[in-house]
């Protein structure tokens, strides 16, 4: 009982402590820029002002004091563009390259994967960390003979490589030596068996019987989940904890003999629900809603325009309450899988491989499918209510093709590319402020007040860079 008292108190705290609801609904009140919070950064966006110029020696106090360059997307990924060709054709057969993660913590992590010849190339756009300047390919030939070669991302984020050429490698484990040997020549001229006659011989088959499957690709890798976090009071700002949905998300397209899209699948896993609000979960894929058949785990928007797919609708009943109090115990990660098949089989290299359009909608009487909440920069569906947009604190321009970004440039979403620890419910400290996530991850505003320049890593495991107070660490 008493622990549902302390819950209460907390659930009105968080109420109280954000925007009232009726400045959230826009049919209710007369439109107005009037900051709900009372906080205000000098810097509004419109112009009027001129912007102050932020300290980047040292954090802020609380997000309020955040001065963040217009149309910074608090991006922590770019895409980047990998070409591969080959100019031998040893064995008549296809070989295989995987372009892996060239984090040193996660190495040899699978990101794109598929077969090369002589007249295939191999192309791909994939998802990299700004903290990673390169990536591994690994060449295997049809005998299983590999090569490894580390590949710079150059600044126009392309990577590109000839196996013929060799520019721009630096060759990690080369098996000429052991090619020099007569015996080991004769076994290593022998391709292997191709079972199911797809072109792939059967060590390079991730699905050595399926002849309509050859190969794995992935977001962010294939050992690695992403981090999604969102705040849910848009188009209000909230109190920036950044926990009242957090998820881990794993992309996979598998590909066929052809580097041809065959499946996607997709696990989310919901770790926490930190709002007073429902939320929903989808996600907006970049193929073309007919063409994506026998959908398991989740549900098909009607749109002939846009593949929008619903996951849940109701995280706090999903994962049975909250999971941001460490008072109460923790409630079990909830996982959701997700699988559709494309019967177009698309082009790998004409599709990011990515965390795509992942986005919750507030799933509550009064609000409900208007109200849906994106990562900056990430374009809303046409179910929108466009009328949310400038209201209150949103920025949103579609001309301008700015998108969930406040009037003082804060989001409502992070999409970090690692499983990352979340805040616990943050109360007012000794000196009055309520921390935020700021206080938590301490580099954070330092990296967005430098339009991420300074501390691209500020997610990462290092000295100083966390407060592990106020972690959510059951
Ligand atoms: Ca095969
Ligand atoms: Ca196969
Ligand atoms: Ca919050």
């Amino acid at each position: 009982m008493r622990t549902f008292i302390q819950l209460l108190f907390i659930i009105c705290f968080i109420s109280f402590a954000s925007c009232t609801k009726t400045a959230t609904n826009p049919n209710l009140v007369t439109k107005t820029n009037t900051n709900t919070n009372g906080n205000n950064t000098g810097n509004n966006g419109t112009g009027s002002t001129t912007p102050k110029t932020p300290d980047l020696t040292k954090n802020v106090k609380n997000i309020s004091e955040m001065i963040v360059p217009d149309n910074f997307n608090f991006e922590n990924n770019r895409l980047v563009n990998i070409n591969l060709s080959l100019t031998t054709n040893t064995y008549g057969a296809s070989h295989l390259v995987s372009v892996c993660d060239a984090d040193p913590n996660s190495i040899f992590s699978v990101i794109a994967q598929g077969s090369i010849d002589i007249n295939k190339p191999f192309a791909s756009k994939i998802s990299i960390p700004f903290t990673s300047n390169k990536v591994y390919v690994i060449h295997k030939y049809p005998n299983n003979t590999t090569n490894i070669n580390t590949l710079i991302i150059d600044a126009n984020n392309n990577v590109s490589f000839n196996y013929l050429n060799k520019t721009n490698n630096d060759i990690v484990i080369n098996h000429s030596e052991i090619a020099s040997n007569s015996t080991l020549i004769s076994s290593l001229n022998k391709k292997g068996d191709d079972s199911d006659g797809d072109g792939i011989v059967n060590s390079l088959d991730s699905y050595p019987s399926d002849p309509d499957r050859a190969f794995n690709n992935y977001f962010p890798n294939d050992k690695d989940y992403a981090t999604l976090m969102y705040e849910d009071l848009w188009p209000c700002k909230g109190d920036y904890d950044m926990n009242d949905l957090v998820l881990d998300v794993r992309h996979q397209l598998i590909t066929n003999a052809n580097n041809q899209i065959v499946d996607v699948k997709a696990t989310y896993i919901v770790r926490a629900n930190g709002g007073n609000q429902a939320l929903a979960f989808c996600n907006v894929f970049p193929f073309t809603p007919s063409t994506i058949t026998n959908i398991v785990g989740g549900t098909l928007e009607n749109n002939p325009t846009q593949s929008v797919i619903q996951m849940f609708d109701n995280c706090a009943k999903l994962l049975g309450g909250m999971n941001t109090l460490t008072k109460l115990d923790k409630l079990p990660d909830q996982t959701v899988k997700l699988s559709f098949s494309l019967s177009n089989k698309p082009k790998l290299s004409d599709y990011a491989i990515g965390e795509y359009n992942p986005f919750v909608w507030v799933n509550i009487t009064g609000k409900g499918r208007g109200y849906e909440i994106h990562l900056p920069g990430h374009e809303s569906t046409s179910l929108v209510d466009t009328k949310l947009f400038k209201y209150a604190d949103d920025n949103t321009e579609v001309a301008k093709n700015r998108y969930y970004l406040a009037k003082n440039n804060l989001p409502w979403g992070l999409m970090i590319p690692r499983s990352l620890k979340y805040c616990v419910e943050l109360t007012m400290t000794d000196d009055g402020i309520i921390p935020d996530i700021t206080q938590v991850y301490l580099r954070f505003a330092q990296w967005a007040q430098s339009g991420g320049k300074l501390y691209n890593d500020w997610y990462t495991e290092q000295t100083n860079y966390r407060n592990d107070k106020y972690i959510y660490n059951k």
